[in-house]
């Protein structure tokens, strides 16, 4: 193993970013119109040369200018926009990159993607394509390009805070940090081994080192699941005996009539979701199946599956029509106005009316209170998703075995292991690096 890492120093590359000639993409990156402005974008080796055509005149570079358009093929006045240029590799895909900012009706922007796709070596990008390119030109790494998209689809303010974190490299400094550490680690065992007579030299010296990093990457993992749950939404399942009200309360909640409501007991058969912002943290609420014992196979499904949620939601609203009786969650009971009931929170127990209305804005202040609480941490969360928490875990696994390990050439591929989990997590797992650090350090004189 250290035979092979050490052949050599003549291999002693850059990671390799070999550009490879590739077509000029376009494509509408704005909304869907009509609109106030639409924004085509176009990247690639021959994007600087059709936003001088489109507008007959020099652009300068990074310069807002206002051009009128025109179809090259035929002289066509398309639209007076505003354009920009930027050269490579100063831009968001690294590669040159022109925005048109053309009025947004539809016909405009279909004009001009006409004339752009009628130009050689031009073609509308694929999904993500512009991204990709950021991504393969070493502008963004891979949390950083989840976390652009995540800022895309961001619907509460949390998600964006979330995202925006995320976009702008904090997990990603984080996991290159640990593995830089890790690589540097390696390096030196590797010398040991190189230049050891014996195989099996004691590789205690770096293991503080290992068990301090260990501790650091499941510190990050131990954090309730914060970053995922801001990301997905918290779940809150509603359930309760048939007829209470669960129906009733998700369509006041959710202010339009999602579930259908009947004085039918047994209406719900379906889980139904609801989304929700509770004070910018996302929620998806679920309306569930009544409680009971049933022949009905339908509805039994239906209660299995009501089960199932509660089970594995972060929130149960246990809901009831009268004030006795146990529950497993946090307790509501409906129909205050039939009880004569004051609404309200007391003894721990949520006292409402879905059909009055009385006592839901309590319920509300309640679960956002709840939401901040389930989503509160002191550092913000640097896990979003299952992946990121699968690759550090996967870490933490591959250093408790190098901890473990008495062989010291074992030891070195258990290190070698968690740094490649590393590696994934912004998809930079590049042997070419691993190899650059070893040679940089330790080629004295071989
Ligand atoms: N008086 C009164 N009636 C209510 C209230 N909330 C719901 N109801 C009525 O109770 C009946 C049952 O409501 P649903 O919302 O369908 O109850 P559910 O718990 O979803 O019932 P299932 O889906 O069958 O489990 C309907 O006739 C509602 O109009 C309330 O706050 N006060
Ligand atoms: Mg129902």
């Amino acid at each position: 193993m250290a035979q092979r890492l050490l052949v050599g120093c003549l291999g002693r590359q850059a990671a390799g970013l070999t550009l490879s000639r590739r077509d000029t993409i376009y494509a509408l990156s704005s909304g869907r119109p009509p609109a106030g402005v639409a924004v085509v974008r176009l990247s690639g080796p021959r994007a600087l040369a059709v936003l001088e055509s489109l507008a007959g005149r020099a652009i300068a570079p990074r310069v807002a200018t206002l051009a009128a358009l025109r179809d090259p093929s035929d002289g066509e006045l398309i639209d007076r926009a505003l354009v920009l240029g930027f050269p490579a590799p100063a831009s968001f895909t690294g590669e040159d990159v022109a925005e048109l900012h053309v009025h947004g009706g539809v016909a405009v922007v279909e004009a001009l993607l006409r004339a752009l796709g009628r130009i050689a070596g031009l073609r509308l990008a694929a999904p993500g394509e512009f991204s990709r390119r950021a991504f393969d030109n070493g502008k963004l790494d891979l949390t950083q390009a989840e976390g652009l998209a995540d800022l895309i689809a961001a619907q509460t303010e949390a998600q964006r805070r979330l995202a925006l974190a995320q976009a702008g490299g904090l997990l990603r400094d984080r996991a290159e940090r640990w593995r830089a550490a890790i690589v540097r680690l390696l390096a030196l065992v590797e010398a040991e081994i190189d230049f050891s007579d014996e195989d099996d030299v004691d590789a205690g010296s770096d293991r503080v080192a290992i068990a301090a990093l260990r501790a650091d990457i499941a510190h990050v993992l131990d954090d309730a699941r914060v970053g995922e749950r801001l990301r997905d939404g918290l779940a809150i399942a509603v359930i309760g005996a048939p007829n209470v009200g669960k129906s009733s309360l998700i369509n006041a909640l959710a202010r339009r009539d999602v579930a259908i409501v009947s004085e039918i007991a047994g209406t719900t058969r379906d889980t139904i979701e609801v989304a929700l912002d509770l004070g910018g943290v996302p929620a998806t609420l679920i309306d569930t199946a009544g409680l009971r014992d049933t022949d009905d196979p339908v509805e039994a499904e239906g209660i299995r599956r009501a089960r199932a949620r509660a089970a594995s939601a972060d929130l149960v609203l246990h809901v009831s029509d009268r004030v006795d009786g146990a529950a497993d969650g946090q307790r509501v009971v409906n129909k205050i106005d039939s009880a004569g009931l004051a609404p309200g929170h007391r003894g721990g127990v949520l006292y409402l009316s879905a059909t009055t209305g009385a006592g839901l804005d309590t319920l509300e202040a309640w679960l956002i209170d709840w939401a901040a609480n389930a989503t509160r941490t002191d550092e913000p969360p640097l896990i979003a998703r299952a992946r990121h928490r699968a690759a550090l875990a996967e870490a933490v696994a591959r250093l408790d075995e190098a901890l473990a390990e008495p062989d010291a050439v074992l030891h070195a591929e258990s290190l070698r292991l968690a740094a490649r989990a590393l590696g994934r997590v912004t998809g930079m797992v590049d042997v070419e690096e691993l190899l650059g650090e070893i040679f940089g350090r330790f080629c004295i004189g071989k």
